[in-house]
């Protein structure tokens, strides 16, 4: 039977209606919000539907399971705070549309907490063992809220952890994220390889006092450490970095935050990538040394938080040629092999099992952004060479 284009671009189109933003397509639907949990009853039932049986792990991964050996296929359907409608969802509705409609054993999973509310991939980090779950019940949400809080909304539907060695491999459809398919007019990409990411917090401990009366000299203001840090910082990876290689400062807690205080506390993310790990070794320890650096001058307590991150990983080569061939009867001529920028939940799965992407373009580049958008023909093709793809392997 083949898979049915009105459907699929159907359970996308409800799936947005979860935690909409009312801006655009945009959604807000961060982890364990009311928004998520209803999203993932209702994928559950949709999982039912689709003659698999629905399995919450004890982090809230949702799991579609088909009997037997089957080969996984899906992705997040949790959101960024101001997030795209496409970003992870699309992974997980292509998964179930392919469930439904080939007579192969596909199982369907939306893993959760992939956009990072609480760590790096929390969700699918936990379950493939990557992250030991007393750990991530530690880790905090940019208000102070632990992962074991927030994950205890949905214990009473958990079942247990899904036993890994029952899928053959894992395969993961996302939109790019980025320019390349949309500037080049591919309609198909399929990766060869996701970055590596490491992410912590670093906070600049100085003296909060009145902006009138305390003189410059004297200060010792938390504000100036970060320009300072950000600066040096920009300087000193100028030698070290590639054009692929990028860094972020994308969240700036700056206590008290008012404009006649001195700030006395700055507590910001450092996050960075890049394919080769060395060079992430190499960016972690002029980070540290900046860092450390700016405090001893201006007077500063620094403090680190944990360090998260996950290897630069290549993805399986049987699955990739399945995919390529896919894309070559899909979109002949209209197909690329390339990397992906963007992080996701098969670097996590690739310690247990093969794993392959597939991306489909983002309208001018954009996401993590409710204008993310991609063109209803670029999702079916894509949802196209899933099933030639799935045809050929199972
Ligand atoms: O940040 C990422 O790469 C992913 O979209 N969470
Ligand atoms: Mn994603
Ligand atoms: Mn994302």
């Amino acid at each position: 039977m083949a898979v049915d284009h009105k459907r699929f671009l159907a359970d996308l189109h409800k799936l947005r209606e979860f935690g909409a933003s009312g801006v655009g397509k945009g959604v807000i639907r961060p982890a364990y919000s009311d928004a998520d949990i209803a999203a993932r009853k209702w994928l559950a039932e949709r999982m039912i539907g689709a003659g698999l049986a629905p399995h919450f792990d004890p982090v809230g991964n949702l799991f579609g399971l088909a009997e037997g050996t089957s080969l996984l296929m899906g992705s997040h359907s949790d959101s960024q705070p101001e997030g795209g409608w496409l970003d992870g969802a699309l992974g997980v509705i292509a998964a179930l549309e392919i469930a439904r409609s080939c007579d192969r054993p596909i199982s369907v999973v939306s893993f959760q907490d992939e956009e990072g509310r609480f760590g790096v991939t929390t969700g699918s980090a936990v379950w493939s063992g990557g992250l030991p779950l007393e750990h991530a019940d530690g880790l905090t949400d940019g208000a102070g809220i632990t992962f074991g809080a927030a994950r205890s909304a949905m214990t009473d539907l958990s079942q247990g952890f899904v036993d890994p060695a029952r899928f053959s491999g894992f395969i993961e459809m996302h939109i790019e994220q980025g320019p390349s398919l949309d500037a080049s007019g591919d309609q198909i990409g399929v990766v060869t390889d996701i970055v590596g990411i490491r992410d912590m917090s670093i906070t600049f401990q100085g003296q909060q006092n009145h902006a009138g009366t305390t003189p410059m000299h004297l200060r010792r203001d938390a504000f100036q450490a970060l320009s300072l840090f950000n600066t040096r910082l920009n300087d000193r990876f100028r030698n070290v970095v590639t054009p692929q290689t990028v860094w972020t400062i994308g969240r700036v807690d700056l206590h008290p935050n008012a404009s006649s205080i001195v700030p006395g506390r700055v507590r910001f993310s450092m996050q960075w990538r890049d394919g080769d790990a060395d060079r992430l070794a190499r960016m972690e320890e002029i980070i540290r040394a900046t860092a450390q650096e700016v405090a001893d001058q201006q007077g500063l307590v620094l403090e680190f938080g944990p360090l998260l991150g996950l290897e630069p990983v290549a993805m399986d080569t049987t699955l990739r040629t399945a995919l390529e061939n896919g894309a070559g009867r899909v979109a002949p001529g209209k197909w690329r092999k390339m990397p992906s920028g963007a992080l996701h939940d098969a670097t996590n799965l690739s310690r247990l099992m093969p794993v392959a992407m597939l991306f489909v373009p983002s309208i001018n580049g954009i996401s993590h952004d409710f204008a993310e958008d991609t063109a209803e023909r670029d999702l079916v093709a894509g949802l196209d060479v899933l099933e030639h793809a799935v045809q050929a392997l199972v």
